[in-house]
Order: structure tokens, then sequence, then C-alpha cells
């Protein structure tokens, strides 16, 4: 094969020509995702200047290589220059290359740390909206501190095969855009960390800690992160799945939201007392959402980390030991306490397993004896 000077400066100007379309490359899929806010964006665009600046001097460095083996090469009978040393370029060149590549480090270091600083000082505002993110093994609890919400989010199982796979939820992280907020991150038992790619930053979630991020995002839409800290057996399955949305869809949501909430804990105060088929009905609701990822729908788990349910010592053994599994849940295993969860909730939830899959035990557990087994 054989090269000339021109074919040599088509193929680096091709080159060239393909990094400086940092578009083309985002298409494929090969960039960061689009951000999501203006911190978010600060960040890509300190990325893509540096990604730009090395591509620039690694074409250089390349061509210059490149055309010194090529054009020195002994086969070819070419002379060493004795004499380089001793002319101008010879001398100055050992400064002036080095101070280049200074003056381009500095410009980069500039510019992350004016980024930086933006990252980790949280503007000052009053109206800065506060949402505290707690990491739990392995779920996410969402605390909208200004509107006295709380979300508890959970991976819900998809098909293995499909693009959402480990990566859905019951409940999404709503968050208005053209809105300033503050993510008050720490964690219920061990490490967790709150990433999601759009929104670029990615914070330890620490038990006994609460450290601080912000984002105003500047557009709507889905974006979908995980927990990035090695967290214990489902740490696959702490997805995290923001919603941006307008201010006012998001006001609409926050309403629904305390009258969802109102509604459920006037329910669970009735002294009303629950049929077995009322208790099933809201028993499956909620198995199915919280319970079914580990035990699964079927109630079968999947042995040996999650035992099944269904004609299991537990949920047709007594009442109380089932209570007591379900409210504090069991050391050392993946089996978490749901205390959380109201009276009735669970109350719905054992009758539930007490009475699927062939558990005919024909047991009803009515909120006021969970009231007591706690
Ligand atoms: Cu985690």
């Amino acid at each position: 094969m054989c090269f000339n000077f021109s074919t040599i400066k088509k193929m680096l100007l091709l080159s060239l020509g393909t990094f400086a379309f940092g578009s083309a490359w985002g298409e494929l899929g090969v960039n960061f995702p689009t951000p999501a806010g203006d911190v978010a964006q600060d960040i890509y665009d300190i990325h893509m200047l540096t990604m730009k600046v090395t591509t620039i001097l690694l074409v250089i460095v390349f061509a210059i290589v490149i055309y010194s083996l090529y054009f020195h090469r002994k086969s070819r009978g070419y002379q060493a220059d004795q004499n380089f040393h001793n002319t101008w370029f010879g001398n100055w060149s050992w400064v002036l290359v080095p101070a280049l590549v200074l003056g381009v480090d500095f410009t980069i270091a500039k510019n992350a740390d004016t980024v930086l600083k933006t990252v980790w000082e949280v503007p000052k505002e009053k109206d800065i909206m506060d949402i505290k993110v707690t990491g739990h093994q392995w779920w996410w609890e969402f605390d909208y501190l200004d509107h006295g919400i709380k979300v508890e989010s959970r991976y819900t199982p998809q098909d293995q095969s499909g693009d959402l796979y480990l990566r859905e939820v019951d409940n999404r992280l709503m968050l208005p855009t053209g809105k300033k907020i503050r993510f008050l991150h720490t964690s219920a038992d061990v490490l967790h960390a709150f990433w999601v790619p759009e929104l670029a930053f990615k914070k330890d979630a620490i038990p006994g800690y609460v450290t601080e991020t912000w984002i105003e995002l500047n557009r709507e839409g889905v974006f979908r992160g995980q927990c990035a800290e090695l967290c214990g057996t489902w740490h696959s399955r702490m997805p995290i799945v923001v919603e941006s949305v307008s201010e006012a869809q998001f006001a609409t949501w926050v309403d629904g939201q305390k009258v969802a909430q109102q509604q459920a804990l006037a329910e669970a105060n009735t002294d009303k007392t629950w049929t077995l088929d009322e208790l099933k009905e809201k028993g499956k609701a909620l198995y199915d959402t919280k319970c079914a990822a580990c035990h699964q729908v079927t109630g079968q788990g999947l042995p040996p980390a999650f035992p099944p349910l269904a004609g299991s010592k537990i949920a047709t053994g007594p009442i109380e030991g089932h209570l007591h599994i379900v409210i504090n849940g069991k050391p050392n295993t993946a089996m978490q306490p749901w205390g959380t969860l109201n009276d009735l909730e669970i109350a719905a939830i054992v009758t539930y397993e007490r009475n699927a899959w062939g558990n005919d035990t024909g047991d009803v557990i009515q909120p006021a004896d969970v009231k007591s087994a706690r």
C-alpha cells in the first residue's frame, strides 16, 4: 500500500471533521444524554470542551508521529539532523510546547472550577423547593418538605427483553420545570447514591449525614437513573424515574397527592370492621406493588433469597408471627420492615397473603389488630 502526503492530509482532515460534529456522536448514543437542567448543561459543556481539546491534541500528536515515522524511516535513507539543537526552533520548542500545553490545561481547569462552584453552591433563595431523598434497601423515599407530601418509589418488575427492564418504578419523582430544587440526600441504612444522568450529578446517600445538590430543570420529560452505590442484594433494583412537568401540572399533581393521602389516612382511622373481600381487594393491589417484586405475583417467591408465601409457615401459621415479620422485617435477610405503612394497609396485605394462592385460612385481620401488634 502506498501513501503520499496528500492522502495522509485528506485522512487527517476527514477524521478532524468527524470529531468536530459532536452532535453526530450524540445521535449514535455514544455521548452523554442531553442535559435537562442548567447545572447539568454546565457539566456537559465542560465535558465537551475537554473532549474537543483532547481530540485536537490527539490528532496533532498522531499526525506528527505518523509523519515522522513514515518520512524519516531508515529504508528511505533518511539521515538524522545532527544540527537540530542549534536552530532557533530546536532551542525554544522545549519551552514553547509545554507552555502551550499548560495554557490549554489552565483553560480547562478554570472552566471546571467555575462549574464546580455552580454545582456545589446551592442558591440561597428563600423559595427554593426542598426535597429530601432517602435511600433504603431497596427503594427511594422522596419527601416534598414544602408540600408535606411523601412518595415511596419502588422498582416494578418488567419484561427482561424490554428497554425498561430494571428501570421502572411504581411512583415517579415528579418535579416542576423552571424552579430551583434542592435535594437533601441521606440514607436510612447503608450507602446508596442518587444518580440520574440527565440531571448530571451523582450524590452518595450516607446514613446519619445530609448532603445537598440542586437543579433547575429546563425541559419536560422522563429521565431514568439508578442507585450508583453497591448497597446489597437488590442494588440493581433501585431505579429512579424523574418526571419533569410544567409548574401547572406539578401543582395539579401536588393537589391530587394531598387529597389521596388525606383519604387514605381518614380511611385507615375509621372504626369500620372490614370484610374479607374488601381487605383482599385492597391487599392484592398493595401486594402487587410492594411485595410482588420479591415474593412474586404468584406467591411462589424466588427461593432461596425470597421464600414463597403460598403454603408458607408464616402465611398460614399464627397471625401474630405473620404481623410481626411484616411490621418489623427479618434482620439479615432481604425482608425489610413495612411498619411505615398504615394499619389498614398492613391488615389488607396480611389478610390477602393468608387467603391467596391456596392459603385458605379464612383469617380476617382488622386495622385494630395491627395497631395492637405494633
Ligand atoms: Cu442503593
